[in-house]
Parts: structure tokens; C-alpha cells; sequence
């Protein structure tokens, strides 16, 4: 991700960064002579941190056809080896880092304009949640992009399960705070804990997705485990991961990215390829395993589903 100019690597696009250089050259590395045996235990080390996940049985789960895809699904070691999730560290290699994150016990506040704030365990979640598989697109603000089946449950059975109030306008996400967990949360010009949001009808869209698992299995920690979110029609960064708290508010809340550069990360973030980040065109996205460039789509392909939420919203920066 980018956002002030004065710091370090991270404020140049990704396409541009050291990481993906980074990433191409371990690749080389472990597909080189000698390493072999490196490359074949990679997928079992990152296979591991779900061996022990207490809602196991519940996948796989039965793929909906109303979200399948023209495009081939992102490589699961591929996907798990190169994440954006900044508490770990702000570059994309973070999975081996990511082991830090303890996923149970694992609880999620309901607060704010609801009915009665209650707390609830993951697993008691997940046992009341009927779990179903999508394959979505994501597309990344750095102009990268991949397809994941997620497993998870739409966001609307959140919403009734949390009864917010008729005063409620938006749902505010909030990760873990916990910089002996998440050891990046050291570096205090951050604004932790990372905090996304939507408004109340992009929430009840059909789309919104809380995911808990991937590639037919408990997501493993990088992906956000034990709870993310899918917003496919909006820019990665919208999909906040490793949820704790889910608040309903009057007020929009303000997201991390958008407070730390707001010039450039907005609230709505949608996908549109005809509006360039102001550093950057978004007019293509670099396809995370087959590195091929092809054209963006507005909303990310999805405005069947999503555009008449915008209708009439021509004041609002909807595409940054
Ligand atoms: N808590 C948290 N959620 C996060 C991020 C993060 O740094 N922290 N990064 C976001 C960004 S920029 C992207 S592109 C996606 C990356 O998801 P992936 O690593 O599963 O590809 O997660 C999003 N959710
Ligand atoms: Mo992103």
C-alpha cells in the first residue's frame, strides 16, 4: 500500500515496490536447484495453522453458483505468500509473521445503535451461520488483482443476527488491537486498530460476504482469520480482516487508510478503472499468478449487483 510520500518503500505503488521484486526473487530462489525441498514443504507449513481449527468439519462447504467466475482461481500458495496486512508488517510477505495471530479464543463485540450490545465466540458464530463457498474477484488499490473462493456467509445474516437500530447509518469494523500479537502495531504512527466501514444498504447487499474460510478450509491467518470481509465491487483495502468489533453508527466512520492519507483512500473506494489514483492509473491490475495486465473493470464487474447503490451520489469521490 502507499500513502506518505516522506516514508520508506511502502509509498510507492506496489507495481513499482521492492516487495514484488522481493517476492519474484524468492520465487526464483525456491524454484532453483538446491531448494527444492523448500519449495515442497511450503504449502504443508502454511497448511498447518488450520489443522488445529476447531471448526474444521465444517468445510468444505457447497459452492453457490450465482458467484462463480470467467477467471482462473489464484493459486492457493501463491494467494497465502504475498498479503497486504499491515499489523504483521507492511510489505507482502507477512505469512511466517502471521502465525502470531491466536484465532481462538476469539470473540466479536456487537455495539452501538443495536437493540442490546452482546459479544459472541466464533465458533458459537459459526455454528448458527450456513456456510456456503463464492469465488471472487479481488482487486487491490496497488493495481493487483486475484480470484479466491472464500467460504463464509452473506453479511445480511450478520445484520439481522445484530438487530441494529432504524437510527443506525453505517457498520464500522475493527480489527485486534495487540502489538504483542500483531508486532507491527509497535510502529505508532499508525492509527491502530485498522478500521473499515460501510453504509447500511452496501452492508445488506447481497455481495457483502463475511468470510471464515478459503480454498474449501478455515482460512489460514494471513487471509484475516477467523472473520474478513469480501467487498469484491471496492478496492482491497475495504476487506478488513481478523474482525473484533462490528458497530453500528450515525456518524461515517473514518477508516485507516482514509486517516492516514485521505487525499488518496477514501470511504467508498470502489473500483473504477477511468478514475486514477492520484498517483497511479487503475486502468489495469497485473493478475497475482499469471503476472499478465488486463483492463480493470468498473466495479470490479460487479455493478449489476452494486451500481443503484450510487444512484444520484455524483457529489461524492465514489471511486477513490
Ligand atoms: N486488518 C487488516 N485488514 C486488511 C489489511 C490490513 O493491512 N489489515 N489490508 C487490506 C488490503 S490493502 C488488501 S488488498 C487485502 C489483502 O487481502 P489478502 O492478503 O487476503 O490478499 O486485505 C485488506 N484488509
Ligand atoms: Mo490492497
Amino acid at each position: 500500500m502507499a500513502a506518505i510520500h516522506s516514508r520508506r518503500s511502502w509509498t510507492v505503488p506496489e507495481t513499482a515496490a521492492t516487495p514484488e521484486g522481493a517476492y519474484l526473487e524468492r520465487r526464483r530462489l525456491i524454484q532453483g536447484a538446491g531448494l527444492a525441498a523448500l519449495a515442497a514443504c511450503l504449502p504443508g507449513r502454511h497448511a498447518r495453522a488450520e489443522e488445529n481449527d476447531p471448526s474444521a468439519d465444517l468445510y468444505p462447504a457447497p459452492r453457490n453458483p450465482a458467484f462463480v467466475l470467467d477467471r482462473d482461481i489464484t493459486p492457493e500458495d501463491v494467494n497465502a505468500t504475498y498479503n497486504n496486512f499491515y499489523e504483521f508488517g507492511s510489505h507482502k510477505q507477512i505469512s511466517d509473521e502471521a502465525r502470531r495471530l491466536k484465532t481462538r479464543p476469539w470473540e466479536i463485540a456487537f455495539d452501538g445503535l443495536v437493540e442490546k450490545p452482546f459479544v459472541i465466540a466464533i465458533d458459537e458464530l459459526l455454528a448458527a451461520m450456513p456456510l456456503e463457498e463464492r469465488l471472487y474477484r479481488h482487486r487491490c488499490v496497488e493495481a493487483w488483482s486475484m480470484t479466491v473462493p472464500w467460504t463464509g456467509f452473506a453479511l445480511s445474516r450478520l445484520l439481522e443476527r445484530a438487530r441494529p437500530l432504524a437510527s443506525a447509518r453505517y457498520v464500522r469494523f475493527e480489527t485486534f488491537h495487540d502489538p504483542d500479537m500483531g508486532r507491527a502495531q509497535r510502529q505508532t504512527w499508525y492509527p491502530w486498530p485498522y478500521v473499515e466501514g460501510l453504509t447500511m444498504a452496501e452492508a445488506a447487499n447481497e455481495l457483502a460476504f463475511m468470510v471464515t474460510g478459503a480454498y474449501g478450509k478455515p482460512m489460514v491467518n494471513q487471509f484475516g482469520a477467523p472473520l474478513r470481509l469480501a467487498v469484491p465491487w471496492k478496492y482491497g483495502f475495504k476487506s478488513i480482516k481478523s474482525i473484533r468489533r462490528v458497530s453500528f453508527t450515525e456518524t461515517r466512520p473514518v477508516s485507516f487508510w482514509e486517516e492516514i492519507a485521505p487525499s488518496e483512500y477514501g470511504f467508498w473506494a470502489n473500483v473504477n478503472p477511468s478514475v486514477p489514483h492520484p498517483r497511479w492509473s487503475q486502468e489495469t491490475e497485473r493478475v497475482l499468478h499469471t503476472h499478465e495486465r488486463v483492463p480493470t473493470i468498473l466495479f470490479n464487474g460487479y455493478g449489476d449487483q452494486v451500481a443503484h447503490l450510487y444512484a444520484g451520489m455524483e457529489a461524492e469521490q465514489l471511486y477513490m
